[in-house]
């Protein structure tokens, strides 16, 4: 075993790189880039470009060191039939899931939109899991194939804070996984939502999981990180 100590709030916890798998939720030019869903939803897009570079550095960390990567998308097929009503209502009239926009239809799988940002494009063999919602377990393979590779730990990145990644360690959670959410890897277009949103992962001794940065994520593969 190669089990790597990180220190994380609400305190230190240990990982087997080769039982962990890396997480990077919905960084789609829907949510990050003018025009698109998150653009839709009337929020302001920039306040995410703060999750790029860190997601960028787990990325590299994780690829260095042989761990499973894993990609997320949310998105629609074509003919919206995966798309609830409730959800396709929401946003201006003239933006909403399926119509048109400057990359695409929106949130529509296959479109320009749907796309991962360049800087963090997916490897060949990286799994890329489209999902319908805000969680990466809801009508998606995301189970079994952690399952498949014996993954135990997830470390976890991408946005936005309080809505995919939230919904998406919570799901984790209760399926037994060690969720590490790093959170300058993370990103919201609400400053608040993403200060609790990692504040509510770690309270009450790491109800849902445990909270690093980055940094600590390179640390725990120094030597001073190795455990066993
Ligand atoms: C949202 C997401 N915010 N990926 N999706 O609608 O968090």
């Amino acid at each position: 075993m190669n089990m790597r100590q990180i220190n994380a709030t609400p305190g230190p916890t240990t990982f087997d790189p080769a039982r962990t798998a890396l997480i990077i939720i919905d960084m789609q030019r829907d949510f990050l880039e003018p025009g698109g869903f998150g653009e839709a939803l009337g929020n302001d897009v920039s306040s995410l470009a703060t999750a790029v570079a860190p997601c960028r550095r787990m990325l590299d960390l994780a690829r260095a060191h042989d761990m499973l990567v894993i990609h997320t998308r949310e998105g629609h097929r074509p003919d919206l039939a995966d798309a609830p009503p409730a959800k396709v209502e929401r946003g201006a009239p003239s933006m909403r899931i399926g119509d048109a926009g400057p990359m695409g239809r929106i949130l529509v799988r296959g479109q320009d939109g749907h796309g991962i940002i360049a800087a963090l494009a997916p490897d060949a063999g990286e799994p890329v899991i489209d999902k319908p919602g805000k969680g990466a377990f809801y009508q998606t393979d995301l189970e079994i194939m952690l399952h498949n590779r014996r993954i135990e730990s997830l470390l976890v990145c991408g946005v936005t804070t309080e809505v995919c990644v939230h919904t998406t360690v919570r799901e984790a959670n209760d399926r037994g996984f060690r969720c590490i959410v790093i959170g300058d890897a993370c990103g919201s277009y609400f400053p608040e939502f993403h200060r609790v949103g990692l504040e509510m992962i770690a309270a009450q001794g790491g109800i849902f999981g445990w909270v690093a940065t980055s940094a600590d994520a390179v640390a725990s593969f120094d030597d001073g990180g190795h455990t066993t």
